[in-house]
């Protein structure tokens, strides 16, 4: 197959663009992800993923629903999968006006206020004290609710 000199130029300016959209996506690894929660007691999401790269990480939860925190109040909590059952025990003992969430919990790794609809709160740490053998999650620890509030984190 030859090219003409007009293709040969086309060629290069397409795949310059490629090679230019390709780094910029990579230098944007984001660090920040948005999960909403509903009133249906659901997060629309399974995984979280966290570049490495990242200095720090925010996860940002948005309540999209319109039920008071009382009743349909979310928060989102990461911590090691071992750790998931100790962590919400405490916390459903610490109450709503700890977050649900037992104040100095070393086990916690990242935690959200407890919010209800319509309202938004966020949490940050730091990817390097992920342990990159461990396993972590992420759930919502209003009492009752990480059966189905729940996820995995993965590191990249
Ligand atoms: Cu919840």
């Amino acid at each position: 197959m030859r090219f003409t000199m007009k293709q040969c130029a086309q060629l290069l300016v397409t795949m310059g663009a490629a090679c230019l959209l390709q780094q910029q996506a990579q230098a944007a690894a984001s660090c920040d992800v948005t999960v909403e929660a509903t009133d249906a007691m659901t997060f629309n999401t399974k995984e979280i993923a966290i570049p490495k790269s990242c200095k720090s990480f925010t996860i940002n939860l948005k309540h999209t629903g319109t039920m008071s925190k009382n009743i349909m109040g979310h928060n989102l909590v990461v911590s090691k999968q071992a750790d998931e059952q100790g962590v919400l025990q405490d916390g459903s003992k610490a109450g709503v006006s700890k977050s649900f969430v037992k104040p100095q919990d070393a086990r916690v790794v990242a935690a959200t206020t407890v919010i209800g609809g319509g309202e938004s709160a966020s949490t940050s740490f730091n990817p390097s004290q992920l342990d990159a053998a461990g396993s972590y999650v992420f759930f919502c620890s209003f009492p009752g609710h990480a059966s189905m509030m729940k996820g995995t984190l993965k590191l990249i």
